[in-house]
C-alpha cells in the first residue's frame, strides 16, 4: 500500500541528508522553526545564493528506501532556461502532454467535413475545458470567418429589422458566465451497448467554458421585438449546413441566452463558431448555433430539418418526441475510467463531472460495488447553474474487481437513472439524451473497462 510506504521513505531520506555537508546547515536552521527558515531562504535567494547551489556542492549517494533521483542534479537546475515562451507565439502546453488531444471516434463515420471530435475528459481538472480541447461537432465543416465581414441580421416580428456588425454587438453591455455545452448525441453509442473503450468517447461531447457576450434579450429590445406575440426565435448559422434552430422566447426572456463572442477570456475559437455563436444554457448543443448570421422573431416553432428529421427521440410507443432540448442531470467518473490502469492497490481519489440542464447539481453519490452501496462525494466549488460540477471521493482499492459508478442529483430533485430505468421510458433504439449511470469495471489486473449494468 502506498499509504504505508510513503512515510517510511520520507523519514529515511533526511537522515542521509544529515551526513552531507551543506545540507546539514539547512536542516539545523530548519529546527529554529519553519517560518524562520523560510525567511532565511528568501534572504539567501535575494543575496544570490539560490537553493540549488547548496545541492550542487553535495556529493549525491543513493538513499536507502528513497528515490535517488532526487539527488541527481538535472540540466535545468544548472543551466540557463529559455528566454520567454512568447518568442514562439501563442502559448502551448508542455511537450510531455502531447497525448492530451481531442480525438475522432473510431465508432462514428467520419467524413472530412461532417464530423465530431471528443474532449479528453480523463485528462482534465476542475470544470473548465481548455479551448484547444473543446469538443467539436460540425455538420458541414468549420470556418475561420473574417469578423470585419461578418454580419448578424435580426428580423421577423420586430419594429425595425437591423443588420449588426460585430463591433456594434461588442459595444453593448456584456456578461461572462460559465456553462456546459453537451451535444444531444453525447453517449449515443452506449444506447446500443457498443461500449467504446474510454470516457473520451462515451462522454467527450460535453465541454464547459466561460462565455462572454450580450444577453439576446438586450438585442431584441433594441430592435423593438414583439415580446408579447413573438413566442420563438429562429437562429441561423452562416456555414453550409443550413443550421437553423427554434429557441423559445421564455428562455430568452430569462436573460440566459447569449450572443457570445468570448470563450475563456479570449475570442471564440474558429471551430466553436468564431466570431459569434448562440449560448443556450442547459439546452442540447445543436441549438448553440455557430457562425450566427440571422435571428428571426416568430410566433410558432419552425420545425426546421434539424428539428423534424434529426434531434427527435423515437419513443417505445412508436411516436417521435420533438423539441426535447433540455440536457437532463447526468454525471460520469473520469478517473478511474475506461482504458486507465491502476498500478497498485491502495488510495485513489475518484473524480468526475456532473451537470444538469435544469440548474445546479446538489449531490453526487459514488458506488464502487456496482450500485449496491453509495457514498456522497465532495462537490468542488464553484457549483454553478447549468455548468459542470467537479466531484471527488476517497477510495482505498483492495485489489479485487470493483464497479465504479456515479449518480447525480439536481435542484429540481431529479435523480440520474440507471440503464434499466432509462430504457423503461426510452426503449433501446434511441440516439439522443442518454443520461444513464455509467459503469467502469476495475479488473484485478488494475485495467479499467467500460461495462453496462441494467
Ligand atoms: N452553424 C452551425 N452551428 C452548430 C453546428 C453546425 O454544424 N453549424 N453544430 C451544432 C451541434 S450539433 C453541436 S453539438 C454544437 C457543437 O459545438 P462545438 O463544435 O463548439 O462543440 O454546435 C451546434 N451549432
Ligand atoms: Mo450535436
Amino acid at each position: 500500500m502506498p499509504n504505508d510506504s510513503i512515510p517510511g521513505r520520507l523519514i529515511k531520506a533526511p537522515e542521509n541528508f544529515l551526513n552531507r555537508e551543506g545540507i546539514s546547515t539547512v536542516i539545523a536552521e530548519g529546527k529554529r522553526g519553519r517560518r524562520d527558515f523560510i525567511a532565511r531562504a528568501f534572504a539567501a535567494a535575494a543575496a544570490g545564493m539560490a537553493a540549488p547551489s547548496v545541492l550542487a556542492q553535495s556529493n549525491p549517494v543513493p538513499t536507502e528506501g528513497g528515490d535517488s533521483n532526487i539527488l541527481n542534479l538535472p540540466e535545468h537546475s544548472k543551466g540557463l532556461g529559455q528566454g520567454v515562451a512568447a518568442n514562439d507565439g501563442y502559448g502551448k502546453p508542455s511537450k510531455f502532454e502531447s497525448n492530451v488531444q481531442r480525438r475522432a471516434s473510431p465508432g462514428l463515420t467520419q467524413t472530412t467535413q461532417a464530423s465530431v471530435s471528443f474532449a479528453p475528459l480523463q485528462s482534465l481538472f476542475g470544470i473548465v475545458t481548455p479551448s484547444g480541447l473543446h469538443f467539436e461537432r460540425h455538420h458541414q465543416g468549420w470556418w475561420d470567418i473574417d469578423p470585419s465581414k461578418h454580419r448578424l441580421m435580426v428580423n421577423g416580428m420586430v419594429k425595425a429589422a437591423k443588420v449588426f456588425t460585430l463591433d456594434e454587438i461588442m459595444r453593448l453591455p456584456a456578461v461572462s458566465r460559465f456553462h456546459f455545452i453537451e451535444c444531444g448525441a453525447n453517449t449515443a453509442v452506449e444506447w446500443g451497448n457498443v461500449a467504446v473503450p474510454t470516457v473520451q468517447y462515451t462522454h467527450g461531447m460535453v465541454s464547459c467554458s466561460e462565455f462572454t457576450g450580450v444577453p439576446l434579450i438586450t438585442v431584441l429590445e433594441h430592435v423593438g421585438a414583439d415580446l408579447k406575440n413573438g413566442k420563438f426565435v429562429l437562429a441561423e448559422g452562416a456555414d453550409g449546413s443550413s443550421m437553423t434552430r427554434t429557441i423559445p422566447m421564455e428562455l430568452i426572456k430569462s436573460g440566459e441566452v447569449l450572443l457570445a463572442y468570448g470563450q475563456n477570456g479570449e475570442m471564440l475559437r474558429p471551430e466553436q463558431g468564431y466570431p459569434l455563436r448562440l449560448v443556450v444554457p442547459g439546452i442540447q448543443g445543436v441549438s448553440w448555433v455557430k457562425y450566427l448570421r440571422r435571428l428571426e422573431v416568430g410566433d410558432k416553432p419552425w420545425a426546421a430539418k434539424d428539428e423534424a428529421v434529426h434531434y427527435i427521440d423515437l419513443m417505445p410507443d412508436g411516436t417521435h418526441r420533438q423539441y426535447s432540448g433540455i440536457q437532463e442531470c447526468k454525471s460520469v467518473v473520469t478517473t478511474p475510467s475506461g482504458g486507465q490502469v491502476l498500478l497498485d492497490k491502495g488510495f485513489y481519489n475518484i473524480t468526475g463531472l456532473a451537470w444538469s440542464g435544469r440548474g445546479k447539481v446538489t449531490r453526487v453519490d459514488v458506488s464502487v460495488d456496482g450500485g449496491r452501496n453509495w457514498r456522497a462525494a465532495r462537490l468542488q466549488t464553484p457549483v454553478l447553474s447549468k455548468c459542470l460540477t467537479r466531484f471527488n471521493i476517497d477510495w482505498a482499492w483492495d485489489g479485487k474487481p470493483a464497479i465504479i459508478q456515479s449518480r447525480a442529483m439536481d435542484d429540481t430533485g431529479f435523480v440520474q437513472p440507471n440503464y434499466g430505468q432509462l430504457r423503461a421510458v426510452r426503449d433501446t433504439r434511441s440516439i439522443y439524451h442518454n443520461n444513464a449511470i455509467q459503469s467502469w469495471l476495475v479488473q484485478e489486473s488494475g485495467e479499467v473497462k467500460n461495462v453496462q449494468l441494467s
